[in-house]
């Protein structure tokens, strides 16, 4: 079978990614069909190196489509995703528009993707901050159990999108400069303040929610335990996450902080199990000051980690650094991936219920 696929989204940072993981991907395509806003109708990209056309994304757009990957932002997600299922098509959507809902899968495949087998015509792909994070923890929980995660976030400013990545390299050719940096985006285009992040930290990643925690936090936290505990008891976990806006333009950082179960847990062994884990690259060995970092993670699929210590004053405590590209390891190489376990496992159908 040959499969029509859209790619919402397109022209954005994420979107861009889409395309060029979708020509390496072990999917038959037959038709790529590239959709953004109205704004960028009529633009040309090339797939395969053929040129296509950007369209305007509307519900008629995905008449005769079979798969849709999207990144266009949850609002978006919220009003096209339901036109899109409602005309057969299977959607790996890559915002947060519906990853807590009970019906929607939420998958990291190598993870949870057995969890696939049970769509209903969206499945979610995380958060990239929570991609690699849990990508990195998972056999690690499987082996010796998992307690609690307390995850500190260094996140690259593409994560906010396109607009808000130029927005910050403008800020630091301004400083050089010496002019007065302008910020109209970051933090996030959602809230009212707007500060520089160029040469600067912001703590905050998304909207505040009424606890005092941002919005990306509370996804951390709750994306979490539905990956690793989908509908069994998630209290067996605490999970916890503080997220930071760093001046970086590709590669989230984050230093996790966990808790196993089974004490008989040793950095040695926890090194061998992150070795010996298809998607993970260990760089860990402070005798050569090998560590992860965003520089050189970027470009790749990978999730590298690093910096493993034990916590000597707490039994069974570790620490580690995680390092992993946020465009391909926490969304477009995702996402695809998801959707070569649909084809593989022949489910690019949207079940009638
Ligand atoms: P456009 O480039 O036409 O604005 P990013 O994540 O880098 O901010 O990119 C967001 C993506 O979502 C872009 O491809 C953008 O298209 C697309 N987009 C934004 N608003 C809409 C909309 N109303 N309908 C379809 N696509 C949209
Ligand atoms: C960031 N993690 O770095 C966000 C971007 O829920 O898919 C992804 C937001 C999401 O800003």
């Amino acid at each position: 079978r040959e499969y029509v696929v859209a790619i919402l989204g397109a022209t954005g940072a994420v979107g861009q990614r889409l395309i060029s993981e979708l020509e390496q991907a072990n999917i038959p395509v037959k038709q790529v069909k590239l959709l953004a806003s109205k704004r960028s109708a009529g633009k040309k990209l090339q797939f395969k190196g053929r040129e296509i056309t950007v369209e305007e994304a509307t519900p008629e757009s995905f008449t005769g489509v079979d798969l849709v990957l999207s990144s266009a932002g949850g609002a978006v997600s919220q009003k096209l995703l339901p036109e899109a299922v409602k005309r057969g098509a299977v959607c790996v959507d890559n915002t947060s528009a519906f990853r807590m809902d009970d019906d929607v899968p939420l998958i990291i495949p190598g993870v949870n993707d057995e969890q696939l087998a049970h769509h209903h015509g969206i499945i979610a792909n995380p958060n990239c901050s929570t991609i690699q994070m849990v990508a990195a923890l998972y056999p690690i929980f499987q082996r010796f159990g998992l307690s609690q995660i307390i995850v500190s976030t260094y996140q690259a400013v593409s994560g906010a999108g396109k607009a808000a990545w130029d927005e910050m390299l403008q800020q630091a050719q301004d400083l050089l400069n010496g002019q007065q940096p302008q910020a109209q985006i970051l933090p996030t285009g959602a809230d009212r303040k707007h500060y520089p992040l160029a040469f600067n930290l912001l703590p905050q990643i998304d909207v505040f929610e009424n606890d005092g925690y941002t919005h990306e936090e509370w996804k951390m936290i709750h994306e979490t335990k539905k990956i690793l505990f989908n509908d069994q008891d998630s209290s067996q976990i605490k999970v916890t996450a503080t997220c930071v806006r760093v001046p970086v333009e590709i590669g989230h950082g984050e230093t996790v902080y966990f808790v196993v179960k089974d004490h008989a847990a040793s950095v040695k062994a926890i090194q061998q199990i992150i070795t010996q884990t298809a998607g993970l690259v260990l760089q860990d060995d402070p005798s050569k000051q090998l560590y992860p970092q965003p520089l050189q993670a970027a470009g790749k699929r990978e999730t590298f980690v690093g910096r493993i210590r034990a916590d000597e004053e707490n039994a069974g405590a570790f620490h580690m650094w995680v390092v992993a590209d946020n465009l391909l390891r926490g969304a477009a190489s995702n996402t695809v991936e998801i959707a070569e376990c649909l084809v593989r496992d022949n489910l690019v159908r949207v079940p009638q219920d």
